[in-house]
Parts: structure tokens; sequence; C-alpha cells
């Protein structure tokens, strides 16, 4: 009897549409893995989708695979995660059960208690609950619970969350597995590492993204993976690395802004990158020219020339060395961080203007309405800008 354990897909999940296709590529990989080698049924253990509102396309292609499953006899067992979870309940989801195409685990909620319904596959039962924003699912799976009487079965415990075991120095909220019902598998979800244990005897397991969903995953786990579980007699976990594209990571130091580009193209040109997901983090204090002056475009339009596949860069560690730019921020919501900003701005720069920019932002921020026309808006936008400005907009 062997089933897969796959968690955090983020469908829908990359902006560039070259990943968003690998993205998905490495979804019917998964899929078509898990026919071949016949399992019985699939754990989704969270963040199925990177929203709980995806595009269409990416729900079109999505349905498609959980319908071959379903032609296939595979059946699909799943929980919501951080991600595809929403407040208000609704959720995708909740579509695909409907339309038959997967089993959302279920529970109730009793004095202070939450019990968790098993769902029955055999001799498996699976229980399960959903992850929330922000950790807020931790204080809940303090209070969870598992029929004891069910105990003679195999019993598989999916959770979207984060364990003491995997936290290291995340400022996160994690909770102890110890503390959680007992179950011969825990299939988890949420943090988007590749993370095996035994808790018991028992493996607790973090499958891993099954595709890299950001620039630092690509760096520290070049592919995504998933896993398919064994029972006959003993539990036999295997990992499944799904490798699409290779990685190629450059870190380059940059000083001088003015000769970067040409650092980092001659950096470049060392390798063979064709076909090739280049990564590149800049780093280092600038004690030359500004971020500015390093000149992406040209570094894109070598790589592209080169034909890599796809290029990522990362500057959060490039620094500036003049005092001037750094401002120091205590506030943590947006606008008292835009007062400061702007108040220092009116400091360095006097001008009439000035008074009129915290206007201009309020108007600059206003919104289109749900089904408003774009002419609707711009007319509605233009005539407050006018007001400010006391000019006529044609
Ligand atoms: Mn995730």
């Amino acid at each position: 009897m062997k089933f897969a354990h796959i968690s955090d897909c983020h469908l829908g999940g990359w902006r560039q549409p070259e990943l968003q296709e690998l993205n998905l590529e490495s979804f019917k990989i998964a899929i078509n893995t898990c026919i071949e080698e016949q399992i019985e049924f699939i754990l989704f253990s969270g963040d199925l989708f990177d929203s709980a509102f995806p595009p269409i396309e990416i729900l079109k292609e999505t349905f498609a695979q959980f319908r071959k499953l379903k032609e296939k006899r595979i059946k699909s067992y799943v929980i919501a995660g951080s991600h595809d979870y929403s407040v208000s309940g609704k959720t995708f989801l909740d579509v695909l059960e409907k339309a038959g195409l997967c089993e959302i685990c279920k529970f109730d909620e009793e004095n202070n208690k939450i019990i968790l319904k098993p769902l029955i596959h055999e001799s498996f039962y699976i229980y399960g609950y959903p992850g929330k924003k922000s950790g807020l699912e931790i204080a809940d799976l303090q209070k969870i619970q598992i029929n004891e009487s069910y105990q003679n079965h195999f019993r598989i415990l999916m959770l979207h969350t984060t364990i003491e075991e995997v936290k290291g120095t995340l400022p996160i909220e994690a909770i102890n597995l110890s503390e959680l019902p007992k179950a011969d598998y825990y299939a988890l979800g949420h943090i988007h590492v590749d993370f095996e244990k035994e808790i018991n005897d028992k493996p607790a397991v973090y499958s891993g993204p099954l595709f890299p969903n950001n620039f630092k995953e690509f760096e520290e786990l070049k592919f995504g993976s998933f896993y398919i579980v064994d029972v006959e007699g003993y539990t036999k976990i295997t990992k499944k690395e799904i490798k699409l594209k290779e990685i190629e990571s450059f870190d380059i130091e940059i000083t001088d802004a003015l000769t970067g580009t040409q650092k980092i193209i001659s950096e470049l040109e060392k390798k063979d990158l064709t076909d090739k997901i280049v990564l590149l983090r800049i780093y280092g204090t600038l004690k030359k020219g500004k971020p500015s002056d390093i000149k992406f475009q040209e570094i894109q339009d070598y790589l592209e020339k080169k034909q890599v596949y796809s290029f990522l860069k990362n500057t959060s560690k490039l620094e500036i060395e003049e005092q001037e730019y750094q401002i120091q921020l205590q506030f943590s919501e947006m606008e008292k961080i835009e007062e400061v900003l702007i108040k220092k701005y009116k400091q360095d720069n006097p001008s009439n203007f000035n008074k009129l920019i915290p206007q201009l932002m309020g108007a600059l921020s206003m919104e289109k309405q749900e089904g408003e026309k774009n002419s609707i808006f711009e007319a509605r936008l233009f005539s407050e800008l006018s007001k400010l400005l006391k000019v006529e907009f044609e």
C-alpha cells in the first residue's frame, strides 16, 4: 500500500511566466509519478494554491490534473494552508471538493476542544487541521484530539504549521510534536524545507515545496520535492526530487556601482548558462555610485542573448555607504513611515510644492471600485488631482 505526500505546491505563485510554467510542470510530473507508481491516495498538506482565489488558467490546469487522478481511482485528501486559507472560509478547495475531485479533512469544535474527524481509506484513518495566516493555527492545535479507539488503524495527521524542530531562529510561533495526538505518519506542510524526523518511532515529514517559491528557496533547495510512503509491515519513505532546470548561482560583491555592470557580466561570462535558471545575488557596501548605476537591463539583455531559461536577481544585501540615505524607521505602520519620509524630504528640499505631498499621496491611493469602468475611475482620479493642483486635465 503506497501513498504520496505533497505540500506547498503554490500553484499560480510566480509572477514570471516561465517560472509559473515550471511550477505547474512540477505539479504535473508529481501527479504522473503517482499514477505510474500506482499509489492509493495523495495527501496535500496545504498551500495547493498560492492564493484563496487563483487565476482561471491555473484552476483549469489544476482541475484537469485532479480529474486525471480521479479517473485512475487515486483519491486526494486535502487541508488548506496559510495561502489558500481564507477568513471567510471560502476557498477553491471547496470547489474541488464539491466537484468530487478531493476530500477536505473535517473537525468538530466542542467544549474548547477540537475533535478531528477521520477520512477513512480502507485501513488508513486520515486526520487534518488547516493552516491559518500568521501561525494562528498554533493555539488551535494545542486543543486537537483524535478518537483513541481508532488506534489499531494506520493514523495519518496532516498539518500546515511550524513545529519546534524546524523553527530554528525564525521569529514565529511553533508547536512541539509531543503536544500533538499520536499518529503513525505526520504529513506536514508550511515550512519550505525538506525535513524527516522520527517522533515516538513515527515519521514526521515536511515534503518540501513542490517547486522553489522564491530566490532563497532556489539557492537553498534548488529543486522541489514530494514523498512516496510505502506501508508494508513497516513504513518506508522515499523522497522524490523534481529536477526541471539546472540552477547557476552567482554571489558577487560590488563596492563600485559605476564599474559593477562590467564586473557582473565578466563573472557571468565564465559559465555556460544556456537553458539554466540564473540566480544573481549582489552584495556589498557601495563606496562609489548608487544601486541604480548597476545596469540590470544590460545584464538581462546579455543573459537573454546567452539563452538562459530565467534570471532572478537579489540586491537585498547591497548597501550604500553615505549616512544621508539612511533613515531610522521605528514605526511599523505605513502611514507613519510615509510621514517621517515626507518630513525628511521637506527639510532637504524646501519648496512650496511640499505642502501638497500628503494630499497628493492621499488622492493617488484612491482605488478602483468593484465593477467601475476605467474611464470613470480615471475621471474621478483626475478631478481629485485637478482640485489639488488647481490645473485642468484635458
Ligand atoms: Mn507554503
